[in-house]
């Protein structure tokens, strides 16, 4: 039962992570949600305020993959060390987590957040929309367990018919999932962002860097929390200014996750996101006439027909061509894996490193 004046209430938790809590709850234990993370370096929400969480050797050695391993969002069992410091004990079951799979022989995961209830993807107006990007990110979000809200930032940078252009083809790429082209200057599109965050619910906010995700968060927050980067002139590239993960409250009773912006999601192996988003054209593609159809020059390809026939749209034909393509390659090409050994390695390297210093004890 979950008490009325729990200070976790503001920080989502609710019947059915109480009922998860109860059930791991030991004498010396508390529950705790993750509220940031820096890559090893935790926070997290107790009852009595924020504190770092520490993370036991043993979590790193005995983890099958990342996923084993704490993220924002998490909900979890805590020993209190002192006023300031907790220890992991475990981690809930999560209802939903985005990450991205690095794919290789043994393949590795990242974690971006977990327990989240929908993905709000951004895209700034001031660049050309990447469809496949934009489609990659509803792929994550799918493939994470969570709904899929997308946001195009800066439309104040459009002219009105620039503007319409865009409109519509945002609409076409979203389809039915809920989109909207705003400014973050604009107390509509700010209330219009804001109906879509239930209280308790908890968003996650993804993009590439620079596209407005901090900005977001500062004006749906009401101060200036998080800090933001001028985008380069030359190019409209982001800085990589937000460089941890972050859980933020905001003060209509929902959550708010800022992520860094994803430096290389081409590298992710995302077959069960993607088999989601193309549903329809998996299943088209079964009546192509060869089986391991590639969509581009075969003979009786069910695909290009249904382009032809305009029964599918040609943008996102092709984004599920290059899509398909890049996961095919992304298993054969040796560079490609070459490249996400060093990758892996990389993210290993720290694991490894507490392994050992543990072990030395
Ligand atoms: N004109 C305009 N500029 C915006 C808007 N939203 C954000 N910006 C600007 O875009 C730049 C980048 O914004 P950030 O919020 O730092 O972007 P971010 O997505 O958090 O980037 P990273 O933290 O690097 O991943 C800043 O200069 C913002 O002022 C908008 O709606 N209109
Ligand atoms: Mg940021
Ligand atoms: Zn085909």
């Amino acid at each position: 039962m979950i008490r009325t004046d729990d200070p976790l209430l503001s920080y989502g938790l609710n019947e059915t992570i109480q009922t998860a809590l109860d059930s791991c709850i030991e004498p010396g234990l508390e529950p705790a949600r993750v509220i940031s993370a820096a890559r090893e370096r935790y926070q997290v929400q107790t009852r009595q305020g924020a504190a770092f969480m520490e993370v036991p050797g043993k979590f790193y050695f005995s983890a099958a993959d990342g996923r084993d391993l704490p993220t924002v969002g998490d909900w979890t069992c805590v020993r209190r060390i002192d006023e300031q410091t907790t220890l992991l004990h475990s981690i809930l079951p999560r209802f939903s987590l985005i990450h991205r799979k690095t794919a290789g022989k043994r393949s590795d995961y990242q974690l971006l957040a977990a327990n989240v209830n929908k993905a709000f993807i951004l895209s700034g107006l001031d660049q050309d929309i990447h469809h496949s990007r934009v489609l990659r990110y509803m792929a994550l979000a799918a493939e994470g367990g969570c709904a899929p809200v997308l946001l195009f930032s800066k439309k104040d940078q459009l002219s009105p018919e620039v503007l319409a252009q865009r409109q519509e083809q945002c609409q076409r790429l979203a389809e039915e999932v809920p989109f909207l082209l705003y400014s973050a200057e604009d107390s509509e599109d700010l209330a219009m962002i804001l109906s879509w965050i239930t209280p308790g619910e908890t968003i996650c906010f993804l993009g590439p860097s620079g596209v407005g995700k901090s900005t977001l968060i500062n004006r749906l927050v009401g101060q200036e929390m998080l800090a933001t980067g001028e985008v380069r002139d030359k190019d409209a590239k982001g800085r990589h200014t937000t460089t941890f993960r972050q859980l933020v409250l905001l003060p209509n009773g929902g959550m708010v996750i800022d992520n860094p912006g994803l430096r290389e999601l081409g590298f992710i192996d995302l077959a069960a996101g993607l088999e989601e988003t193309f549903a329809d054209l998996y299943e088209l593609a079964q009546q192509c006439r060869f089986r391991d159809c590639t969509h581009q020059q075969e003979p009786g390809c069910a695909l290009r027909q249904a382009v032809e026939t305009k029964q599918i749209a040609a943008e996102r034909f092709k984004s599920f061509v290059k899509l398909s393509l890049e996961q095919r390659q992304a298993r054969i090409d040796p560079l490609v894996l070459e490249l996400k050994r060093k990758q892996k390695e990389k993210i290993l390297g720290r694991a490894i490193k507490r392994y050992n210093e543990n072990r030395e004890k």
